[in-house]
């Protein structure tokens, strides 16, 4: 490795003096003129972590949800997910080193983890639809191969794409084609297959109305939808024709304005959804007759799923170990559902998707979601063989239940949650079951909630416990939430403090909306 050019490659993306960010846990996220020095030292890191982990390494750049003027960028592992908590320890030492000092951080995180620097190295790299993004990836790439590394530029990709295709590289093929085609293919297949057993649906009458928060997601399924057609029509809003990425649209300005995207045209019934900016969650929704907007987030899209999973594995006679994460963020009346009438057992992690995503790779079948609509449904490789075989080796009723699952198991984008994917998912199951996106919804009723951002001068005196459902410190604040939460019914909340912004956020539910404004505002007091 010769850190010489590497020193001397860096002053073209000189770090600005005293500029400190944290790999937080959306990666780095921040002003996109502040980036291109983290960009071209992530490109080095990937370098050395596929070196070490001797497999595909990915780097993503986008900011997700964040206003188009940011951006960011994170590292993808081996089998698609998140980087190793480590190693983003890593990434902030490498990210905030001045200049003189970078061969130096360099060469420790080589010892550290004892990297071979004979190793080869491959990186791919993806973009999302920023104006900003294409140069900064031109950065990753500088850092790749000022390395020695070699690399694949995939170019646009929504974020969950390019998790799919680091998977595929690293299981040689056996989740699927690491190409646009082979995802598009991949998927596709599965969800025709399964819109084929819907017997109102197999028509190609199906359609569902997309906002794609003026980003890649847009792109991505006008690409795809030729190979879906025959099973869905996706109609698409906020394509990115006109109005800028995230603004006023997308599923996080859904979920958390509560209200539907401007730029989409509703009528009363219509089965809607949003995507984020680079398409790795989703929400839908629906206004009924009387013009009241309803949201379907993360907890209804994960009840639907898992219930309709459990039911395919009744059909099937398996008996297998199915759980559902959710993060305290979850609906408590999502929570109730699942385990007093569906009888799915229910954890919960902390806040990110990583940690959903671990806790859900020790069941057999693993859902989870964020509230948010970040999620998917992990198979584990024993299952996904065993429904395989039966898929072929049953008849009847039976054997249909298995094929769906195993088509169900190709939908899924295991590799990290997928709006398109989720979609699909979604799609096939109202089809199949024949309900109505107001059936869905009725399924349960969501507890009035709201959450709150506070600006404190340290949100790091806010520690947590309990799957950041208790305050630690500062003293007192727990039992002073307490205090106001056992004067209403169902009552819950919760402060902690965010991992993407200066804030800390404040989360109340109750059973009515006057009980939650009291609440909440009386919680978010405590945390200024
Ligand atoms: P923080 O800022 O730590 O609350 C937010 C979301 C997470 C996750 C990350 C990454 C909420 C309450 N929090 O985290 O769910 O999506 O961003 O984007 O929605
Ligand atoms: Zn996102």
């Amino acid at each position: 490795m010769d850190l010489e050019a590497v020193s001397k490659r860096s002053a073209f993306h000189a770090k600005p003096q005293g500029l400190i960010l944290q790999y937080g846990t959306a990666g780095f996220r921040t002003n996109a003129q502040h980036l291109d020095h983290i960009m071209f030292r992530m490109g080095l890191l990937a370098v050395l972590r596929s070196k070490q982990t001797r497999s595909t390494i990915g780097v993503m750049v986008t900011a997700s949800h964040n206003p188009e003027e940011d951006n960011g960028v994170k590292l993808v592992d081996p089998l698609g997910e998140m980087l190793a908590p480590s190693w983003e320890e890593h990434a902030t030492r490498l990210a905030s080193a001045e200049e003189q000092d970078l061969p130096k951080v360099l060469a420790a995180i080589v010892e550290r983890e004892a990297v071979d620097p004979q190793q080869t190295a491959f990186i791919v790299v993806g973009r999302d639809t920023r104006p900003s993004s294409e140069k900064l990836s031109q950065s990753v790439i500088d850092g790749v191969t000022v390395l020695g590394g070699q690399f694949h530029d995939y170019g646009l990709l929504t974020t969950p794409q390019l998790h799919y295709m680091v998977y595929c590289r690293n299981s040689e093929g056996r989740y699927g084609q690491a190409t646009i085609e082979g995802y598009c293919q991949k998927l596709s297949r599965a969800f025709v297959e399964l819109m084929k057993q819907a017997s109102c649906s197999g028509d190609g009458s199906r359609w569902v109305k997309v906002d794609c928060a003026n980003g890649i997601g847009a792109l991505k399924l006008k690409e795809m939808e030729h190979y879906f057609r025959q099973g869905l029509s996706v109609l698409l809003f906020n394509d990115g024709t006109e109005g800028r990425l995230n603004h006023l649209c997308g599923a996080d300005f859904v979920k958390s304005q509560q209200k539907p995207p401007q730029g989409m045209a509703m009528k009363p019934g219509d089965r809607c959804c949003s995507f984020d900016g680079d398409a790795d969650r989703i929400v839908y929704y629906y206004c009924d007759a009387a013009g009241r907007f309803h949201l379907i987030d993360g907890d209804k899209i994960a009840t639907l799923i898992s219930s309709f999973l459990k039911e395919l594995l009744l059909e099937i006679g398996e008996n297998l170990n199915i759980g559902v994460v959710q993060t305290a963020y979850a609906n408590g009346s999502s929570t109730r559902y699942l385990e007093e009438v569906m009888k799915v057992p229910v954890y919960c992690t902390k806040t990110g998707v990583k940690h959903l995503h671990h806790k859900a790779q020790e069941f057999d079948i693993g859902v989870y979601f964020e509230a948010n609509g970040h999620g998917t449904a992990l198979f584990s490789e024993a299952v996904e063989a065993r429904i395989k075989r039966l898929a072929q080796e049953l008849e009847d009723e039976k054997g249909r239940a298995a094929r769906m699952l195993a088509s169900f198991i190709d939908l899924f984008n295991q590799a990290a949650g997928d709006a398109i994917s989720d979609m699909l998912v979604i799609e096939a199951i109202l089809a199949l079951k024949g309900l109505s996106v107001q059936q869905w919804d009725a399924i349960y009723a969501d507890l009035p909630n709201r959450q709150l951002k506070v600006k404190v001068a340290d949100r790091r005196v806010i520690s947590t416990t309990d799957a950041e459902r208790q305050a630690v410190t500062p003293p007192g604040l727990q039992e002073a939430i307490n205090d106001l939460v056992k004067k209403y019914k169902l009552a819950r909340a919760f402060v902690r403090p965010s991992g993407t912004e200066d804030v800390v956020r404040v989360y109340a539910e109750a059973t009515s909306q006057v009980s939650w404004d009291q609440s909440t505002d009386r919680v978010g007091n405590q945390g200024t």
